[in-house]
């Protein structure tokens, strides 16, 4: 089936990860200032002794990105040249409210997300804007302990009534935190869920989360009072999960990782209540539903404004296995596991399962039927530049066709599918790792892991497919 001619093809990116300027303009500092780049930035989050400071020993990619904020008509240039339809891009929290628990915004904040959008429409391209993509102000996270706080409710709804007040006249689609259930796994990092005390206790995991599915469900009510044409997604990590083989202890054991990873935050969101198995979920971790503060009044919220379509990445599947077979182990975006025979990986581990993408979309829709909007997928690869100045990432373009065959195979299983933006459309600092050398984009930028080079903007070979797939509707790959 051909590609709707709505299909929103565009890009996605984060502010954390690509605008730099971190202390420009009034912006306050967010958790994602503080936590260093290089490879050991995952561990250093989850230690003990991790503090919420400026630390000279390490290095912070996040502070001058690619310098967005200061190149954003050049950018922006480059995805109308490439025909974006939709430009997926988060604002920066503590742009707005420095510190996150302020009455009156940062107006050169907001001046900077006007200009953008400005750009954007300029082009014909769709503004969609994440509300948190994994960052919170800092102060918020020091000072309230981050979001197992129920008094973050309150600052991002005020947050949320006033960015979608000021730019809703021009912005018809939203999405509140990116990868929501990604908690599960990082609740440090994942915009500062749990910051230092309890953070270990999945008790306050769970809690933090209904704090963001009320928080969330404001953000849906502020966008449907300014505009009810104006639509609002929530945003998931969704890992097509495959049970490793018959034996039905590994199938329930891959029904239950669905229902905890890769469902229990989108059944809240969209459903706009608990499910069912949610208190065996909690004993599991020891606590009950009783433990976790939900007010009747904050019940009744979220089953009134859950979600209008579900955004999610995808970048991977993986396997459940618990019988203790001794496969071979893999990596990947938060999942690791026992490696897929049938499946290559990229250079980091991820395995790469185009199928699943169809597989998912298609369980997804038959879960909740509201449309499905793909809003990060991507490879990651250490790009080289050849003698001549070109990046010939052939690789990567395999990937993406792949991944666009199976949307399409879902447009014919009859799945709405709104749009497809693949992460870090230019290259950007990269959330695992915080270095520059895992790169996605169809634009290179010349920047090392050292933060050397000249921020100079390049093509790739994928930059010119993916003109040609937007152009034909997806009908030429
Ligand atoms: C997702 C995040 C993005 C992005 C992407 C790629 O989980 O929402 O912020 O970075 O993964 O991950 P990485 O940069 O670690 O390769």
């Amino acid at each position: 089936m051909s590609f709707p001619k709505s299909f929103l093809w565009g890009g996605a990116t984060a502010a954390n990860q690509l605008e730099g300027a971190y202390d420009v303009d009034g912006r306050g500092l967010s958790i994602d200032d503080v936590i260093p780049g290089g490879k050991d930035r995952m561990k250093i989050v989850q230690g003990p002794d991790f503090d919420w400071k400026i630390d000279p020993q390490y290095t912070y990619p996040n502070h001058e990105g690619i310098d967005f904020y200061h190149h954003y008509k050049e950018d922006i240039a480059l995805f109308a040249e490439m025909g974006f339809k939709a430009y997926r891009f988060s604002i920066s929290w503590s742009r707005i409210f420095p510190q996150g628990d302020e009455v009156q915004p940062n107006e050169k904040g907001l001046a900077f997300y006007q200009n953008v959008i400005d750009e954007c429409l300029k082009y014909g391209i769709e503004p969609v804007i994440t509300l948190s993509h994994y960052e919170l102000p800092l102060y918020l996270a020091a000072h309230y302990g981050g979001w197992k706080n129920k008094q973050l409710i309150g600052f991002f709804k005020h947050y949320a009534e006033t960015v979608i007040d000021r730019f809703g006249d021009q912005v018809k689609y939203w999405l509140t935190f990116n990868e929501i259930n990604s908690a599960a796994g990082f609740p440090f990092m994942g915009q500062g869920m749990i910051a230092k005390t309890g953070a270990n206790d999945k008790k306050n995991v769970f809690q933090a989360w209904h704090n963001q599915f009320v928080a969330s469900a404001y953000a849906v009510k502020a966008a449907h009072e300014k505009d009810p044409a104006i639509q609002v997604g929530n945003m998931i990590i969704y890992a097509t999960n495959y049970a490793y083989d018959a034996n039905p202890v590994n199938q329930l054991a891959a029904l239950k990782f669905n229902q905890g990873f890769n469902y229990y935050c989108a059944d809240v969101q969209v459903r706009g209540e608990y499910p069912a198995y949610s208190e065996s979920l909690y004993q599991q971790y020891g606590f009950t539903g009783a433990d976790l503060d939900r007010t009747p009044e904050e019940l009744a919220l979220l089953k009134k404004y859950h979600v209008d379509f579900i955004s999610f990445s995808y970048y991977m599947s993986s396997v459940t296995e618990v019988t203790g077979k001794d496969d071979e182990k893999t990596a990947g975006n938060m999942l690791g596991g026992v490696k897929n025979p049938f499946l290559k990986e990229s250079e980091w581990g991820w395995q790469i399962d185009p199928v699943g993408l169809r597989i998912g979309l298609d369980q997804l829709y038959d879960r909740y039927r509201v449309p499905l909007f793909i809003v990060e997928n991507g490879l990651g690869a250490k790009d080289t530049v050849a003698p001549d100045g070109k990046i010939n990432d052939d690789y990567r373009i395999d990937y993406l066709k792949s991944h666009v065959e199976a949307i399409q195979g879902a447009l014919d299983d009859g799945v709405p599918v709104m749009g497809y933006t693949p992460w870090g459309c230019i290259d950007l600092v990269s959330a695992s790792t915080g270095e520059m050398s895992k790169r996605y984009g169809f634009i290179y930028v010349d920047m090392d892991d050292q933060g050397h080079g000249t921020l100079a903007r390049s093509k790739k070979k994928s930059f010119y497919w993916y003109k040609q797939v937007i152009a034909s509707n997806g009908d030429d790959l």
